[in-house]
């Protein structure tokens, strides 16, 4: 049984660094977070690493400003590293290094596209968030799950299922959840921050992102583009052109919807969404990426423009 191996690991280390992936979302937070804790409580010492900020609407997590972005001289080595939600070395940014300095790693993630880099790989890709196995890892420790490991976990959860409503919301999906709520969780509490706490600039480059919406496919695929031209437009930071890709695919007889968005580096990133059939991570291994069947992104080196042209060229052989 994994959780024992992992149990056995454990027992044997005493520095443990805990790394989420780059442009970190709910999920890899949550995992961090929660794990931390409970490490914590039983007498580990604890370092959280994500390359990038944490996103404003997770901040209120506690816990949040305990991520390190670098790597300092004696924060390099430790008894035991957990990647958590992290598809591949990539998706660890700088903290890749780590996997190379250490020995001991743990691959925590629910990616079908997981490439099984750690010495030791827990990859399910049934379950809806990597803090569903969080929760049953935390709960075969017979550790207690205190309030801010349950709001951690249960922010995890509800960020990759589209707050319960995705395809890989489950049973168990509602009742981990429910489990949380026994323990003190406040749902509404969470919604307020996850979802109803826009910047006002957010809403301003919601509606220009959202007048880039293009139809193709007899109205089967659609394309909606971020540029760095509308950011500085509107005054929004990166941070705040998240989960813009569900506009584009919340459309009547929409299947797929792939948002193509210019990052820092000028190269083009790519999310791809679909709602029953079209397999996105399967169109997102064409271009080097992954992910799951209905959610998947990858990064292209071209225009915007060309971007687009390549990936509907690909998309459109799929219906
Ligand atoms: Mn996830």
């Amino acid at each position: 049984m994994l959780n024992n191996n992992i149990k056995e690991l454990l027992k044997n280390s005493k520095k443990i660094a805990l790394v989420g992936h780059i442009m970190p979302d709910g999920d890899t937070t949550g995992s961090c977070l929660a794990l931390a804790y409970a490490l914590e409580s039983l007498g580990k010492d604890v370092f959280l690493f994500c390359q990038d900020d944490i996103p404003d609407n997770l901040c209120f997590l506690e816990g949040c400003e305990k991520f390190n972005n670098e790597l300092t001289p004696d924060n390099k080595y430790f008894d035991l590293i957990f990647a958590l939600d992290c598809s591949d070395p990539e998706r660890l940014g700088i903290f890749k290094k780590l996997l190379e300095l250490n020995e001991q790693t743990i691959n925590i993630d629910h990616h079908v596209s997981n490439t099984e880099f750690a010495s030791l790989n827990w990859v399910d890709p049934n379950a809806a968030a990597t803090c569903e196995l969080i929760y049953e890892l935390i709960e075969s420790l017979n550790i207690h799950i205190d309030i801010n490991i349950a709001n951690a976990l249960y922010t995890g959860i509800s960020t990759d299922t589209g707050n319960f409503s995705y395809s890989n919301t489950t049973s168990k999906t509602h009742s981990i959840a429910a489990q949380l709520l026994t323990l003190g969780v406040k749902p509404e509490e969470i919604s307020n921050n996850l979802y109803r706490n826009n910047s006002l600039e957010r809403v301003k480059l919601i509606a220009r992102v959202i007048d880039t919406i293009e139809l193709y496919k007899h109205g089967q695929i659609s394309t909606i583009e971020i540029t760095k031209d509308m950011l500085t437009k509107v005054g929004a930071d990166e941070k705040e052109s998240s989960g813009m890709v569900g506009y584009a695919k919340d459309i009547k007889g929409v299947e797929l919807a792939l948002l193509f968005k210019e990052q820092e580096d000028g190269q083009i990133k790519v999310s791809m969404r679909s709602k029953n059939i079209i397999d996105c991570n399967k169109l997102a291994n064409i271009f080097g990426g992954g992910g799951h069947a209905r959610a998947a992104g990858c990064t292209i080196n071209s225009s915007l423009y060309d971007a687009k042209i390549i990936v509907l060229e690909e998309a459109k052989k799929l219906f």
